[in-house]
């Protein structure tokens, strides 16, 4: 796995920017890139965070670097925030309700919004979700209930929960049916995940059990499942933004 070279954590000449987009009493954060774009990603925090979890200058200047060197197509950022404004308790239980929830406030208030702060509807083709640890869990929660608004899934360092809290590693071939039973009932066949971890990240262990008992129904998930594992790679942002500056570039494409 590449590592980020060391002056794109610097700010970037031919930068993009950052809007802020109000919804009652949320908000989401948009990244603009310098060059126009047609494709949309969706990047979700993980337990604690926020909105600016993602979008801090190292991560936003690694993009506006990606993109203006030409190995990254031009893409809109997302960032929302899946806790209620009045939420105290961050700890995985009451966060694992609040992501289950979250598809649906995707769909029916931050998609409408962010892309018509863009200007224009992205077809699924063109829209990718991701996100790390409970916002990968946010992810295999979009694969199970909106595979009909996106098509890529990028989870790190994050399993599904479908079958309870940490459910990929303590029920990894259930988990890995109910993926499977949730892409046939939802009728769609042409999506791709990109499932990426690190050996000494405390989510490995459910992850890893999980994309395992994936690999084995080969029929179903195949090669539209792809899964890199950083050796010695760890549970935090920094790692993150090393695994988003190797998989940003396969999104949308083949
Ligand atoms: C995991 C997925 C999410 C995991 C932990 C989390 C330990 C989140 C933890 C947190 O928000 O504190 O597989 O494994």
């Amino acid at each position: 796995m590449l590592s980020i070279p060391s002056g794109f954590t610097q700010p970037c000449e031919n930068g993009g920017w950052v809007s802020r987009l109000e919804y009652g009493r949320k908000f989401a954060l948009l990244y603009t890139p310098a060059k126009p774009a047609d494709r949309i990603l969706y990047l979700i925090h993980g337990g604690g965070g926020d909105q600016h979890a993602f979008f801090c200058p190292a991560f936003l200047n690694m993009v506006d670097h990606m993109i203006a060197c030409g190995m990254l197509q031009p893409l809109y950022i997302v960032s929302p925030c899946f806790y209620s404004p009045e939420e105290k308790d961050k700890r995985p239980a009451s966060s694992g309700v609040a992501v289950k929830a979250f598809p649906r406030e995707l769909r029916e208030e931050i998609i409408p919004l962010a892309e018509g702060a863009a200007g224009m509807a992205f077809d699924r083709e063109r829209r990718a979700i991701g996100g790390f640890s409970m916002g990968g869990v946010a992810t295999w929660y979009a694969f199970i209930q909106a595979l009909d608004l996106f098509c890529w899934f990028l989870p790190l360092s994050g399993d599904c929960w479908a079958l309870g809290e940490k459910g990929g590693g303590t029920h990894p071939v259930e988990t890995a049916e109910a993926l499977a039973l949730a892409a046939k009932e939802q009728g769609a066949a042409d999506w791709r995940i990109h499932a990426m971890t690190g050996s000494q990240d405390i989510a490995f262990p459910n992850l890893d059990a999980q994309v395992r008992a994936m690999e084995a129904m080969p029929d179903v998930f195949g090669k539209r499942l792809s899964y890199e594992v950083l050796e010695g790679g760890v549970h935090d942002y920094e790692t993150m933004f090393r695994y988003l500056f190797n998989a940003l570039p396969l999104l949308f494409v083949g």
